[in-house]
C-alpha cells in the first residue's frame, strides 16, 4: 500500500540541479531541496568559494611540512630533509648525507637519503613512472625520464612498428612527427625522444625501405623537408635536460 497515493514528491534535484554551484551538491527534501557545497568550500550552495585549509590552520600537516592550497582541499609537502607524505614527516638527515627538495623535470623530487631511489608518476598527463637516485654523496643523478611517454607518439610508434604501411601514412606520419616535437607543441619527455627516434629509423628502414623507393621528386622534397624539421626539434638546445633524461643504454650509447 502506498502512503502518499495522492501526491508524489517531484526530485527538484533532478530539475533544478543547475541551479546549484558546480562545487555543491543537491540535496532532495519532500516538495523542495537545497544545495550544499561540497567539502572543501564554503557558502550557501549557490555560491561556494575555496576553504584556504592553509590560512586557516585548519590542516593536518606535519609541523615539518608546508601548506599548499588547492582548489577543494590542500597538500602538505615535507620540508628539506624530512621525508614522508606531508601528513607525516620523518627526519632523516641525523648526521646523514641526503639529496635536498629539488624541481626537475616537472617533477618535484622529495628529499631523499643518499642511495635511496624516488620514484614518480610522469608529469603532464604523461603515461609510465619516473624515478631518479640520490647518489652515495647525497647528489642526485640526472632524472630518468626514459618511461614518460605522451600517448600520441605511442601510437604513431605502433604505427611504424606494424608490417608495411602506405607511401601516403609515411608522408603523412612524417610530417604528424615534426608537429609533435616543434617547440609549440605539447612539452617532451624522456619517452618521447625515444619513441621519436624509434620512428625516425622506423620511417626509413626494414621495411619502408621499398616504398621510399616509389616516392616521386614532390613526395622526397615533402618526406626530407618533415625529417629534417623532426631531427632539429629534437636537438633542440631546450631538449638538452630531456636527453640527459633519458637512459643511455635505452638508446643504444655506451
Ligand atoms: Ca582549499
Amino acid at each position: 500500500m502506498q502512503l502518499f497515493p495522492l501526491f508524489q514528491d517531484a526530485n527538484e534535484c533532478c530539475i533544478e540541479k543547475r541551479s546549484c554551484h558546480p562545487n555543491a551538491e543537491c540535496m532532495n527534501l519532500i516538495g523542495s531541496f537545497y544545495c550544499r557545497c561540497r567539502h572543501g568550500y564554503i557558502g550557501d550552495g549557490f555560491n561556494c568559494a575555496d576553504v584556504d585549509e592553509c590560512k586557516l590552520k585548519i590542516n593536518l600537516c606535519d609541523r615539518n611540512a608546508r601548506c599548499i592550497n588547492t582548489n577543494g582541499s590542500y597538500n602538505c609537502q615535507c620540508d628539506n630533509a624530512y621525508s614522508g607524505d606531508g601528513f607525516s614527516c620523518s627526519d632523516i638527515l641525523n648526521g646523514s648525507k641526503f639529496c635536498i627538495l629539488e624541481e626537475e623535470q616537472d617533477v618535484t623530487w622529495e628529499a631523499t637519503l643518499a642511495g635511496g631511489i624516488r620514484t614518480y608518476s610522469c608529469p603532464s598527463k604523461h603515461m609510465g613512472n619516473c624515478s631518479r637516485k640520490c647518489s652515495n654523496d647525497g647528489i642526485w643523478e640526472h632524472p630518468d625520464m626514459s618511461n614518460c611517454v605522451s600517448p600520441k607518439f605511442v601510437l604513431l610508434d605502433n604505427q611504424f612498428q606494424q608490417q608495411l604501411v602506405a607511401k601516403e601514412d609515411i608522408l603523412h606520419g612524417s610530417d604528424v612527427l615534426s608537429n609533435l616535437t616543434s617547440r609549440n607543441s605539447t612539452k617532451l619527455y624522456g619517452g618521447d625522444i625515444i619513441a621519436s627516434v624509434r620512428i625516425l629509423k622506423n620511417l626509413v628502414f626494414s621495411r619502408n625501405r621499398s616504398r621510399l623507393s616509389n616516392f616521386n621528386e614532390h613526395d622526397i622534397e615533402k618526406f626530407s623537408a618533415s625529417y629534417s624539421k623532426t631531427v632539429n626539434n629534437l636537438l633542440d638546445t631546450q631538449n638538452l635536460p630531456v636527453w640527459k633524461s633519458v637512459k643511455q643504454r635505452i638508446l643504444g650509447i655506451p
